[in-house]
């Protein structure tokens, strides 16, 4: 119901969304743990003679050295020999991102989280208690401030894109608010690297030919785009950078779920064939639960029987996981659990409980790493060509 909006709210388009990240969200909360650390150049990540640690994050003083997340503390130190190195305490981080979630949810009605300091909010129709949009962020960014003692980011936009390009290009500490008429103005010189699907791969094979920032996209007909990235991807960032995107803001539910199950052209008893689908599909999701750089809790398994009567076994892990070997012993266990004594005509393999993953940049260990090359392998040639062993049908483990 637009007329009942304010006309602030009106004029600022269909809908009123908004980004809110914390800035150098771990470093500041250990500044504010530990108030010698404020104002200092602060890692977060290891000590500073771990030999294989990664920098989380840092504060923005030793940002200005040129330190960044995901770069090795070795890198680190030798940029920024002063600064203060210490460990990540995620149980803490944890702690204070629920005080995050707390006032978000008491701000909007709809709130989706992101990561561990990041959330999109849709405000529309709930603008009334504020004079105009810088004073919805400022409301917010208060809030957050007097919950947790933290700064946040905060941008402002009619849909997601924008909001989230508004609150990076204020921070840190930043409030940007960018109206329906000022969508142009705003995203016309940002580089392409900043629309959304746009990797440094794509961005090279766009300045290749000539499209630098959104306004070299803007120039061109849309048709060349999807000539240059193909039509699902050239579509998709034209759009963007026309200032376009409907995705709604989607509270997270417990119901959200990755998974693969297959229906086999014959009926499949108990045995190695039917464990090595098992086994295909448990590596399937273990791929796309990775490349969604989430983390999950729960395995599901659902069978069909030939009389199409179906039925889900699952289990939640008191930890999250994100590697094929746990998907597959739990669901390998799960299957164990239905004592088959009828073929089945459909196998499914579902993960729950999603999770942003983490854990990849603070504790690296070997599980992640053989995954990682072999979903590198897999991306570059396509269909799966690297499968573990179990996968292959009737071969003895
Ligand atoms: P970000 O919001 O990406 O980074 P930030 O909050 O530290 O800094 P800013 O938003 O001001 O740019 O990530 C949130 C937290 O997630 C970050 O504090 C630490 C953690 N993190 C990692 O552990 N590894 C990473 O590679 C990244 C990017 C973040
Ligand atoms: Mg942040």
């Amino acid at each position: 119901m637009a007329s009942a909006r304010p006309a602030w709210a009106v004029a600022f388009g269909e809908r009123t969304i908004v980004h809110v990240d914390m800035d150098a969200f771990f470093a500041q909360v250990e500044a504010l743990d530990n108030p010698e650390y404020r104002g200092k150049p602060l890692i977060v990540g290891g000590d500073r003679d771990s030999p294989r640690g990664v920098v989380s994050t840092c504060s923005y003083e030793a940002r200005a050295f040129g330190v960044r997340s995901a770069m090795p503390i070795r890198r680190a130190v030798e940029l920024c020999p002063h600064g203060i190195f210490v460990r990540p305490r995620m149980a803490r981080y944890q702690e204070v991102s629920r005080q995050i979630r707390a006032v978000l949810d008491e701000f909007s009605p709809v709130v989706e989280p992101l990561s561990i300091d990041e959330a999109f909010l849709d405000m529309t129709g709930a603008e009334h208690p504020y004079r105009d949009p810088l004073h919805m962020g400022r409301t917010l960014k208060e809030r957050i401030f007097a919950a947790t003692g933290l700064t946040a980011s905060v941008g402002i936009a009619p849909n997601k894109f924008v909001a989230k390009l508004a609150s990076d290009s204020g921070k840190p500490n930043g409030l940007v608010a960018v109206a329906a008429a000022d969508l142009d103005r705003f995203l016309l010189p940002l580089p392409v690297e900043a629309v959304w699907g746009v990797g440094p791969r794509t961005a090279a094979h766009l300045r290749r030919a000539g499209m630098r920032t959104i306004a070299d996209v803007r120039r061109r007909p849309a048709a060349e785009l999807c000539r240059l990235l193909g039509e699902k991807l050239g579509r998709h960032v034209y759009e963007l950078c026309c200032g376009r995107d409907n995705r709604p803001v989607e509270p997270e539910s417990e119901a959200k779920s990755i998974g693969r199950e297959t229906t086999f052209p014959v009926d499949i008893p108990e045995g190695p064939e039917l464990r090595a689908h098992l086994a295909r599909l448990s590596a399937e999701v273990g791929v796309r639960l990775r490349r969604a750089q989430m983390t999950a809790r729960t395995v599901t398994v659902k069978i069909r029987y030939p009389d199409f009567a179906t039925h889900t076994k699952s289990r939640t892990l008191p930890a999250p996981f994100k590697d094929d070997e746990r998907i597959y012993r739990e669901a390998s266990r799960l299957l164990d659990a239905f004592q088959l004594k009828r073929p089945l005509r459909l196998l499914g393999v579902y993960v729950s409980h999603l999770e942003p993953d983490l854990q990849l940049t603070l504790f690296p260990v070997r599980e992640d790493k053989v995954a990682q090359v072999m979903d590198a392998i897999n991306r570059r040639y396509g269909a799966r060509v690297l499968r573990r062993a179990r996968e292959l049908e009737h071969r003895e483990m």
